[in-house]
């Protein structure tokens, strides 16, 4: 955890050691979320994080993705979430309801959990943008929700041990 005394600037620290992360991942578009997946899970273990805290849950689609992660962050389990989708403009709107109520959904979730879900859900209007943002070597938008899991899950338990203001203290 890092903390600047000088400023009072609290933040996140970057190792993954100690912490438990759920990862929910969509099956649609596989050949896009399995690299996602493999990214964010790479990310994890370099930085620290056990075999044994890093569970891996399928859904279908990303439209499911919000209820999984619901429910595991309310098994009070897991320091963060990392919700992997990719969802690929066809002809209809059925794209825009997926996108927006899977954004929707996973927001609402860690709202009301309480546990940071990191939203690593592609949204591409061609399968080019979403390969090029699901590369091996760089550029892959699951090592980058793994990076802000790490940093949230620190973070919040940094707050979660934070004393409240006392009562009697005086507001100015
Ligand atoms: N789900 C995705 O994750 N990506 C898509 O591109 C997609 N498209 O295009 O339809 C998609 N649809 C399935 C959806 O997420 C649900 O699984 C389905 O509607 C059942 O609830």
């Amino acid at each position: 955890m890092a903390e600047n005394v000088q400023t009072g600037k609290m933040e996140g620290g970057l190792s993954a050691a100690g912490l438990r992360f759920g990862v929910v991942v969509s099956r649609f578009n596989n050949f896009i979320t399995d690299r996602l997946l493999q990214g964010a899970t790479d990310v994890l273990a370099r930085s620290g994080a056990a075999a044994k805290d890093v569970d891996v849950v399928h859904v279908p689609g990303s439209f499911e993705l919000p209820l999984a992660s619901k429910k595991l962050a309310q098994t009070g389990r897991y320091d963060a979430i990392i919700a992997i989708g990719c969802v690929l403009r066809g002809e209809t709107a059925h794209y825009d309801y997926v996108c927006s109520e899977t954004a929707r959904g996973l927001q609402l979730a860690q709202i009301d959990t309480g546990v940071p879900i990191m939203f690593c859900v592609l949204t591409c209007d061609t399968l080019e943008q979403a390969i090029d943002r699901a590369g091996l070597k760089g550029g892959n938008k699951g090592q980058e929700a793994a990076t802000g899991a790490i940093e949230m899950g620190h973070l919040c338990r940094k707050l979660r041990a934070t004393p409240a203001p006392s009562a009697g203290k005086k507001r100015i």
